[in-house]
């Protein structure tokens, strides 16, 4: 054994509708001393995302379910502490895939060394240049397809993936609408990050009438986050050829039972939208061309980045059941002392 141990948190029941604390337990294991090949990683930060609800389904689709009674994974950034290959030094930062843990051994092959643009921000590496900034210009400008003029709505646009998207839109001469469940997300997309109209779900009253009346020239493009009341919003408001990036529906992904769907689907077929589903690990081809366009973009200040940071590994379960109360303001993240 090592001199260290480590902070775990493993699922150990399935949850049916919201999780809770009880599906899963915090435990200490003493870590092994890394062998040939392998580091020893202290992690600074990690990240909760909403697809590891997904993840916590016996059936999950698009990756292996998390296994019970075992730590779960996940993006996280860390540091190297102790190694035994010769591609990682001690003091290396590293993304892994090693989240809900503070520390870990494992093969240096599965973590990428980081050569931070700015050393103070390692957690943009989970964020606005992480998982889901990358999610934002794939789903936008590949799927979206908007062009120059046109008006983008977003859903959940304050959030990881759609501040990003906004701003994004933004610098491609959209017009960009965004939906948001709080008047201080409101107020920050509309003075800080420029978008043109914001709606708050939670006190617009009637989604259609709102987004309408926010979108006089309709709408182009929807980057589709919540589902259900917002899709159908969208698509009553939606111009004829426009497109749906469909990245997410967080309104469902706690429904114990299937919900009724939108009552208007027919409209994809008279307007002719094109709807395409994506999943951002599908399309790394287009990695490089991101970073190049994405880190100008911080450095000018073009992009802006919000953060909740929520403190020690013991809260990390409540960070990421935040997500569905939308008690984070941009990406939440956690972070390890
Ligand atoms: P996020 O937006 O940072 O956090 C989730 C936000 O969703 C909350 O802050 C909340 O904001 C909103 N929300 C939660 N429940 C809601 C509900 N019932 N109705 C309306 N809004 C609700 O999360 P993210 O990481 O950026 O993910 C955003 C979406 O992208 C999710 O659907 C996620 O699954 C998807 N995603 C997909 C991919 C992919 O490859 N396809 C990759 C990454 C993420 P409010 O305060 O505004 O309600
Ligand atoms: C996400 C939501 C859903 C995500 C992936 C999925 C990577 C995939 C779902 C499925 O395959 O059913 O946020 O992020």
């Amino acid at each position: 054994m090592s001199k260290y141990t480590a902070k775990q948190i493993h699922l150990v029941s399935r949850p049916s509708g919201m999780p809770s604390q009880e599906n899963f337990k915090l435990l200490e294991v003493e870590l092994p001393v890394p062998q040939q090949g392998e580091v020893l990683v202290k992690n600074h930060y990690m990240s909760v995302d909403p697809y590891m609800r997904g993840r916590m389904r016996e059936n999950a689709v698009y990756a292996e379910a998390y296994a019970l009674n075992a730590v779960m994974y996940g993006g996280a950034v860390g540091e190297v502490l102790e190694s035994a290959d010769d591609s990682l030094q001690l003091g290396d930062i590293v993304a892994n895939g090693a989240a809900w843990q503070d520390k870990f051994v494992a093969k240096a092959n599965t973590m990428s060394k980081l050569v931070p643009f700015d050393a103070k921000q390692l957690s943009l590496y989970l964020g606005t240049l992480g998982m889901p900034g990358f999610t934002s210009y794939v789903g936008l400008l590949k799927f979206g397809e908007p062009k120059p003029g046109e008006t983008v709505f977003v859903s959940a646009a304050s959030g990881a993936v759609g501040a990003n998207v906004c701003q994004i839109a933004k610098l491609k001469g959209c017009k960009v609408i965004g939906s948001v469940g709080s008047d201080a997300k409101a107020k920050w997309l509309l003075e800080e990050c420029g978008v043109d109209a914001v709606i708050n779900y939670k006190t617009c009253g009637d989604l259609s009438k709102a987004l309408a009346a926010a979108a006089p020239d309709g709408v182009d493009v929807y980057f589709e986050n919540v589902g259900g009341d917002h899709l159908q919003a969208a698509l009553n408001v939606m111009n004829p050829f426009g497109r749906i990036a469909a990245c997410g529906m967080i309104a469902s992904y706690n429904n114990a039972e299937p919900a009724a769907g939108p009552n208007n689907l027919m409209l994809i077929v008279g307007k002719k939208i094109r709807i395409n589903g994506f999943i951002v690990f599908d399309h790394d081809d287009m990695r490089e061309e991101f970073l190049a366009e994405m880190i100008p973009w911080i450095q000018d200040g073009k992009i802006k980045s919000r953060e909740t940071v929520v403190e020690g590994i013991e809260n990390a379960v409540d960070a990421f059941l935040g997500l569905f109360s939308g008690n984070n303001f941009g990406k939440m993240i956690v972070k390890f002392d």
